[in-house]
């Protein structure tokens, strides 16, 4: 009885509040309405034109306009009020800020209401109206189901995030690892969880009960420092060894590999071909040009027959090692679907070498997705331009590769030779010039 007195009020003012902020969200879009429309009109008249939006009358309510077109031949036809657009408003940050405040508002008087309360009953002499102990058990309770429940809820939603197939063979070692410790911190955490909501909602404060003095127990101590302890290690042995059985490749392995160069830059992703020779040229950052952007050294022979694509095409079950750059800042070379991660760092290439073992057509097949596609991504925030640093990877049979990699056109071509004699000529004559005007 004593409660409701108390949060009538409190009810009252969160219903004003929210009234108050309906009436300025509403009273900002018909200002914006009504400017567009005087606007139109304005337009119109300067246009003379019947086919510009007028207004059928000037005096009426401005939430309830209407818009009239005519059809050319003085009849007026009807069309329908445009949508008002609230989506500006629900994004700007001075709404939410202006939200939270009047949450604050409305947080502290419901406090100052309460404490007008226990104040009043304790001038009359009476004990305290509200069991906060009780209260705070029963929040304890509710967070703990709602807890559980948006765990499950996010399990059950996004849960096919997470439990994709590996287009891999040291994906499938990934993903293992993943599950494990996936299955150890879940289990964990519920337990954890139910055990610390529970225990304060069952053993809630209470004045007729005194606490059970337990200040020590080496047995618990032990149990909990050792199990974790073993768990930890096993966790941290067996991905230091998986991470070790990936990226420790030996040389007779690596020989075996497609070797394909990545370049990251803002805000793109440059794929370099080995040719033939399944080596790539030299580069040398002093000789980026426009034309030549990675900087290949032409006059080393394997860059002869290199290739630039647009996109990754990988043949299935063939060891493939990437050599992955930076032109500019750190980025990184990231294929989801493969469980491939490595940073791309200026000055330092870095590797990665795996095996594709599973082609796109059977992973859409797998997925029941027809537009499935791997896709290389960068995984370091570099700059604006970062999402859209995208690569489509293909992975096919051997093949198919080899019929696509015979049509992908040679960087040294025709136009590149010219264009790097022409500089050389260039380069020629202005070092000329530089020693005639030295010996002068
Ligand atoms: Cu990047």
């Amino acid at each position: 009885m004593s409660l409701r007195k108390v949060l009538i009020p409190a009810v009252y003012s969160l219903v004003l509040v929210l009234a108050l902020t309906t009436v300025s969200v509403k009273a900002q879009n018909q200002d914006s309405t009504a400017v567009s429309i005087t606007a139109a009109t304005d337009s119109a008249k300067a246009m003379n034109s019947v086919q510009v939006p007028t207004l059928i009358s000037t005096d009426v309510d401005t939430t309830k306009l209407s818009w009239n077109q005519g059809d050319g031949q003085g009849n007026p036809v009807e069309i329908a009020k445009p949508e008002q657009d609230f989506s500006g408003v629900y994004k700007s940050a001075a709404y939410y800020t202006l939200l939270f405040f009047l949450f604050c508002v409305f947080i502290g008087i419901v406090g100052k209401a309460l404490r007008a309360y226990e104040l009043t009953r304790s001038i009359q002499g009476k004990g305290p109206g509200i069991n906060w102990h009780r209260v705070q058990s029963v929040l304890f309770a509710i967070t703990l189901i709602a807890g559980l429940y948006g765990t499950y809820w996010s399990f059950q939603n996004h849960g096919s995030l997470i439990n994709t197939i590996s287009g891999t063979l040291h994906g499938a070692k990934i993903d293992f690892m993943f599950n494990i410790t996936l299955g150890i911190t879940l289990t964990v955490f519920v337990l954890t969880h139910i055990a610390l909501f529970y225990f304060t909602f069952k053993y809630v404060g209470s004045e007729k009960r005194k606490a059970y003095f337990y200040p020590h127990n080496d047995t618990l101590e032990r149990v909990w420092t050792i199990v974790p302890a073993i768990v930890l290690t096993v966790l941290v042995l067996l991905g230091f060894f998986t991470w070790r059985g990936i990226t420790n490749v030996s040389e007779e392995d690596q020989k075996k590999a497609l070797n394909i160069e990545v370049t990251g830059e803002q805000f793109k992703w440059t794929v370099r071909y080995p040719g033939a020779d399944n080596q790539v040229g030299l580069r040398n950052y002093k000789l980026i040009t426009p034309t030549n952007g990675l900087g290949i050294d032409f006059t080393d022979k394997k860059s002869w027959d290199d290739q630039i694509a647009g996109e990754i095409v990988l043949p299935v079950n063939r060891p493939v090692r990437f050599s992955i750059n930076a032109k500019d800042v750190l980025h990184s070379f990231y294929i989801p679907g493969f469980r491939v991660q490595m940073n791309a760092v200026p000055g330092m290439p870095t590797y990665f070498q795996f095996t594709p073992s599973v082609t796109t057509a059977e992973m859409r097949e797998k997925t029941n997705d027809p537009t499935y596609d791997y896709i290389l991504l960068c995984a370091k925030i570099c700059g604006s331009g970062h999402y859209n640093m995208q690569v489509k990877v293909k992975v096919v049979s051997e093949k198919e590769y080899q019929e696509w990699a015979v049509k992908q056109p040679l960087f040294y071509n025709d136009d590149m030779k010219k264009q790097m004699q022409s500089a050389q000529v260039t380069d020629a004559a202005a070092n000329t010039t530089l020693a005639l005007t030295t010996s002068k």
